[in-house]
């Protein structure tokens, strides 16, 4: 019987069924993300190492300094985004990864997401969009029908420490009808549940005053109910002036994997 709890168990089988599937021989760059369901995934990859199953030259880009530090501790190279050539240049894409794996805090129905529950989203979003596929995994305390419906910490949004109380005000000033949807208020569908978000600055647990990201930057963890229109959220969240980057990756991932509470698997395509 597995020492690790239920939760545990569940982010380690959704991590392993993920790399399994997506990571073998073919895949020369590979994207890490952060968290502690990326630990298994790191595990699961050391193990496919062992067996001679991985590229012989994989690169790994990683999404912050822990994930950096798995991708290390699993024996394989790390490599800077902007250190990569274009996988298919003269195409329409741009992508520089085969494939990435990372972890969410929420992950709704149509496969959009919340992240950056550790601070590390504006990496993770730049190293996602610079790859061919995104593959999240997560417990099955993550999946969810409408985003905010089980993940209650908000939407972290990295600001410029220039200004954050500003932009604050302004995230709190947001609605969830017209200017969201460039609608009449009338016709336009709520794109959140609360009349006005609330913006709380994230504090560092043990030294007074605010989280520093890797970049320099403070977060803000911007509470609005339900997010029924993620897509237009993040747009809006963009817009304002000093904020660096979202926590929500609207339409990216191709694939979500699940561990669920009975011990199964679930994908989510
Ligand atoms: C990172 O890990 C973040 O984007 C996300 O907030 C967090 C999920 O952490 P965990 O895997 O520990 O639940 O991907």
């Amino acid at each position: 019987m597995s020492s690790l709890n239920l939760v545990e168990q569940s982010k380690r089988s959704a991590a392993f069924a993920a790399v399994d599937k997506h990571v073998g021989p073919t895949v020369r760059v590979l994207g890490v993300g952060s968290g502690s369901t990326v630990v298994y995934a790191a595990e699961r990859l050391l193990e496919l190492k062992r067996l001679n199953k991985l590229h012989p030259e994989l690169l790994c880009v990683p999404t912050s300094f822990q994930s950096k530090q798995l991708i290390v501790d699993a024996g394989l190279r790390a490599s800077d985004l902007d250190d990569l050539p274009e996988l298919d240049p003269g195409s329409g894409s741009f992508a520089s990864i085969d494939v990435t794996i990372d972890g969410a805090d929420e992950v709704d129905a149509e496969l959009n997401a919340i992240k950056g529950g550790g601070g590390a989203h504006l990496r993770e979003k730049l190293v996602a969009a610079a790859s061919r596929k995104l593959v999240l995994i997560a417990d099955y305390r993550k999946d969810s029908e409408v985003l905010g419906d089980k993940w209650d910490k908000g939407v972290p949004v990295e600001v410029s420490p220039l200004a954050w109380s500003t932009i604050k005000r302004q995230l709190e000033r947001m609605v969830p009808k017209s200017r969201v949807q460039g609608v009449s208020t009338a016709d336009a569908a709520a794109a959140f549940e609360f009349n006005h978000p609330i913006a709380v600055l994230r504090q560092a647990v043990r030294k007074a005053g605010p989280v520093v990201t890797d970049n320099g930057n403070f977060i803000l963890d911007v509470s609005m109910g339900k997010i029924y229109d993620p897509l237009a959220v993040e747009q809006l969240i963009k817009m304002v002036p000093g904020v660096i980057e979202v926590g929500i990756f609207s339409s990216m991932a191709a694939e979500a994997w699940f561990g669920n509470e009975d011990g199964s698997i679930a994908c989510r395509y």
